[in-house]
């Protein structure tokens, strides 16, 4: 009897606080399903930062040391936010879902942290709490609320031995690194308790301990106790779906994979040298223009064509996307960045059905375009329209019926065992932003 609740004992002691070996449990797989089915999100990047209108790096860009970045706060007053016009924008342009930064590397907590004083409530003239009127206003429209919480931190001291950024910043050096993580995970505790149901963490600033190591790109130089940080979360709400912009494959406890920037499978950024692409949920997340926060010299604003041709490749490569926007310092979001989401939503309005609860479909990505599936139907999207005819892989299943999507125009098919050629009703148009052919199997 004392051998079994040894056993018992020992059994507990090895599997408590641990994600190794998780399974998520049925919530949690439903809230996978219904990720992958909302497809399109909102990634926004708020906080003191956004007063330099220099982007979200400018602490360690432009090695502000705390004492000096910690006089921001004092100046962050966006007395121009209206969570209901920001959520009432992301649903307009058909997003399902909002990702706002709780904390950024600059350490600073968007939201009222009792673990420090360093966060809006307490350091800032606004003294509101940003992350409750946007949790209360998603809940009223029905939109889910993920939060980005950064690894790294360049203000905490105990967030030592340092990384490779957040140098000559004036801390000591010094530092227990347990307390900090501690600490984070008294932050996520926080955000996971007090702010309703949360749809997911997304952690970011992993690779900043990474050893870089090519033989072991999962090497840190020091142990940030992912196990322990996983378990709390999915104590807590174990639906919420936590992912972490690593760059590398998955670890347990991980519920779905993004990419920064990248399609899966890409690597023109040069992080996603060891992003293997895993079975898990995909993301992929994009800037409007190239700035993550707000960065008033920033114009190199992405068209409205890019952006929606970038949402369909991402569709068909089976991948959400979020696409990002920096709030000005005033709480407002930059007109440019306004009208442009307006018209990706009188496009989603329009072609939603071929990307809402679509999965990457059969054809693989090709130069002219990607394909997304649902059902017996498959949508395929041509995004550079060149010929009258168009030649696709063989395709298990028999093709019933092909019809442009936009007017259900009859599209000729002939398929064989070779494959599949499409006989579009009318020459290409020049400059479409997708073309999109609804094949019935
Ligand atoms: O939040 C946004 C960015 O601030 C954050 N992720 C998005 C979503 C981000 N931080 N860093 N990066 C993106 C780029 C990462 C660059 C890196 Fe490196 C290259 C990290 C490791 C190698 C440069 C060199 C920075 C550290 C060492």
């Amino acid at each position: 009897m004392r051998i079994l609740s040894l056993l018992l004992f020992s059994l507990l002691l090895s599997s408590a606080g641990a994600q190794t070996g998780y399974q998520p449990t049925a919530d949690n797989v439903a809230a996978r399903k219904a990720f992958q089915d909302d497809k399109f999100g909102l990634f926004i990047h708020w906080g003191v930062y956004s007063l330099l209108s220099s982007g979200e790096w400018v602490m360690n860009d432009r090695q502000i040391p705390v004492a000096d970045y910690e006089k921001l706060p004092a100046f962050f007053n966006p007395i121009a936010f209206d969570a209901k016009a920001w959520v009432s924008m992301a649903k307009n342009a058909g997003m399902k879902y909002i990702t706002i930064t709780s904390k950024h590397h600059d350490g600073f907590a968007m939201y009222d942290s009792k673990v420090s004083d360093y966060d809006i409530v307490d350091r800032t003239p606004y003294k509101k709490d940003v992350l409750k009127a946007l949790a209360d206003e998603c809940r009223a429209q029905g939109i889910k609320l993920f939060f980005y919480h950064s690894h790294l931190d360049w203000h905490n001291p105990d967030y030592y031995p340092r990384g490779r950024t957040g140098q000559n910043l004036g801390r000591p050096d010094s530092g227990d690194f347990n307390k900090y993580l501690a600490y984070m995970d008294t932050q996520l505790t926080e955000l996971l308790t007090n702010y309703g149901p949360i749809g997911g963490i997304w952690f970011d600033g992993w690779w900043d301990q990474q050893v870089g190591d090519k033989t072991d790109p999962r090497k840190t130089k020091l142990d940030w106790h992912l196990d322990r940080t996983y378990s709390l979360i999915h104590k807590l709400q174990p639906a919420t779906l936590i992912g972490n912009n690593h760059h590398v494959a998955p670890f347990p406890g991980e519920d779905f994979q993004m990419f920064e920037k990248d399609l899966p499978g890409q690597n023109q950024t040069g992080f996603s040298e060891n992003s293997e692409i895993s079975k898990l949920p995909l993301e992929t997340c994009e800037t409007m223009n190239g700035a993550w926060g707000f960065n008033i010299n920033d114009r190199k604003y992405k068209s409205t064509k890019d952006l929606v041709q970038y949402l369909v490749k991402a569709a068909g490569h089976n991948a959400n996307f979020l696409l990002n926007v920096g709030p000005m310092p005033d709480g407002r979001i930059q007109p440019e960045f306004v009208k442009t989401l307006g018209e990706m939503g009188q496009w989603m309005q329009q072609n939603g059905e071929t990307i809402y609860g679509t999965r990457g479909g059969p054809v693989a990505a090709r130069d002219w375009g990607v394909s997304t599936a649902k059902g017996n139907k498959v949508y395929v999207h041509i995004l550079d329209w060149q010929d009258r005819q168009l030649s696709l892989p063989a395709m298990t299943g028999k093709i019933k019926s092909a019809r442009l999507f936009a007017d259900k125009r009859p599209v000729k098919v002939s398929q064989s065992a070779e494959g599949v050629v499409l006989t579009m009703p009318v020459a290409p148009a020049a400059g479409a932003i997708d073309t999109i052919v609804e094949l019935e199997l």
